[in-house]
Formats: structure tokens, C-alpha cells, sequence
């Protein structure tokens, strides 16, 4: 019988989370220095990644990844169980990866699978500079991966302990400030800081809800010039039928 651990309260659960980065590198061929053998159709050299923040080792708990690419590719899906997670190419176009993650047997987790946009052409600010350097185009995403209810060898694997993990015998209930206690200290919580063995720490994670909070305000700003371009835009379509005769435009329910 595999024996878990009592559920932990929601308060406790950020024990369990880890986060993986993702993404894709591309970069234009350049026509003076086309490697050979390369389809004349293609225009870029690309990867597509799954890998630890600040290029951590994830293989304790990520076994496999599955990167299913488009199907103008010759065996589109290609698997990597073991790291570097990632899949190098060339190509001519975009297209939408299918990045399947699975787990350390241990975790009991289902396959999680993610998606990622092949971004082959710069985008943001200053493209055209961007296009005559011909400069790396980098698209890259955060997933936060949960461990619901890691069981007993899993956790170890979490905290990095040695198999000593707790030894109370069945029976839910128990909290998880008794689990770190018999467990001598160690704690599958996120530690405060980073340390050399564990760059993830609650001061990365806060490092990145504040990038996040930031993106979100960026995007609520965008929305907010676009909502105000519609209005000007309605505003001058509503002069203009004014002036041609015709009745005020009628909004769509
Ligand atoms: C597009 N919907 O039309 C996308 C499909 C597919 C890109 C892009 C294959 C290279 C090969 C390749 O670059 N596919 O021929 O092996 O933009």
C-alpha cells in the first residue's frame, strides 16, 4: 500500500510547488553562412527548452518531456528523458509546440502538458533594428508545477533527505509542523533564501510575483489606450455617418 501524507492545509500547500521555465530561442540564418545541408526553404535556426530557473537541475522530479512540433516536421514529436530538456531545429515558419512534462514516478502526478508559441520574428519595441542585427528572439514563460499529495519517497526527493522521512504510521490528520519536526528540521516548505543547492527560494518567488504584478499593469495600460482608441474610433465613425445623413452606428449586443 503506498502510504501518503495527511493532505496538507491550503496554507501549507506552497510546499509542494516547483517552477519550471520554457521557451524558445530563434535566430535568422545568415545568407553569407548557411550551414549546409539545410532545406533552402528555411529561414531559421531555432530550440524550444524546458529547464530550471536559473538553469537548476529539475531531472529529481522532471523525468521526461515530450515536444510535439508542427507536422511538416519529420517525426514531430521528439521526447528527452534526460536533460538538456529541449528539441534544436530549423525552419520557415511559427507554430504552436505541444510540451508535455512528465514526472518522477515517485510524484504520482499525471503528465502536465504546456503550450509555447515558436516565435521566429522579433517582436516589441525596435523591430527593425532587431531584424538588420539579427538579433536572437527569445520567447520564455514560467509553469509553476504542484505536487498535490507527494508521497512519502517523493517528499524526500523534494527536500533533498535521505529517506529518513517521517515514520508516524498512517492515520490523516496529523499537521505538517508535526511532519517537520520528525523529519528533524528539514522542511519541504521554500526556504526563505537561496542557497547553492536550492536556487528557488520565497524571495525568487516574490521576485517574480512582483515581475508578474508589473506585466499584469502593463497589459491593464494596454488595454486601457486600446478601450480609448475604440472610443475615438466610435466617436469619429458616428461624425462621419453625422455628416454623410446616415443614423448613429447601433451597438452590437
Ligand atoms: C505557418 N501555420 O504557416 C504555420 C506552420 C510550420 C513550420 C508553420 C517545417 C520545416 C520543414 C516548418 O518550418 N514548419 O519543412 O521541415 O506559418
Amino acid at each position: 500500500m503506498v502510504r501518503k501524507y495527511p493532505a496538507p492545509s491550503s496554507a501549507c500547500i506552497i510546499s509542494n510547488k516547483r517552477i519550471t521555465v520554457f521557451g524558445s530561442e530563434a535566430r535568422p540564418f545568415d545568407p553569407a553562412k548557411r550551414p549546409e545541408g539545410i532545406p533552402a526553404d528555411h529561414t531559421h535556426q531555432w530550440r524550444v527548452y524546458v529547464k530550471g530557473v536559473n538553469d537548476e537541475d529539475i531531472s529529481y522530479w522532471l523525468k521526461k518531456v515530450q515536444f510535439k512540433l508542427h507536422e511538416t516536421y519529420a517525426q514531430n514529436v521528439r521526447t528527452r528523458d534526460q536533460p538538456p530538456f529541449e528539441v534544436a531545429e530549423t525552419g520557415w515558419g511559427e507554430f504552436e509546440i505541444q510540451i508535455k512534462l512528465f514526472f518522477v514516478p515517485e510524484s504520482g502526478e499525471k503528465p502536465q502538458t504546456l503550450w509555447h508559441s515558436l516565435k521566429l520574428h522579433p517582436y516589441g519595441p525596435d523591430i527593425e533594428g532587431k531584424k538588420e542585427r539579427r538579433d536572437v528572439v527569445v520567447s520564455q514563460n514560467y509553469e509553476e508545477v504542484v505536487f498535490n499529495e507527494p508521497m512519502e519517497q517523493f517528499y524526500d526527493l523534494l527536500t533533498g533527505g535521505s529517506g529518513a522521512g517521517p515514520t508516524q504510521k498512517g492515520k490523516g490528520g496529523k499537521n505538517v509542523k508535526q511532519v517537520q519536526q520528525q523529519v528533524g528540521g528539514r522542511t519541504a516548505e521554500i526556504p526563505y533564501e537561496e542557497t547553492p543547492k536550492n536556487p528557488y527560494s520565497r524571495t525568487t518567488e516574490h521576485k517574480e510575483l512582483d515581475r508578474l504584478r508589473e506585466a499584469n499593469k502593463t497589459v491593464e495600460q494596454m488595454i486601457k489606450e486600446e478601450k480609448e482608441r475604440l472610443i475615438q474610433r466610435e466617436k469619429k465613425l458616428a461624425e462621419l455617418r453625422e455628416s454623410e445623413g446616415l443614423p448613429p452606428p447601433t451597438r452590437k449586443k
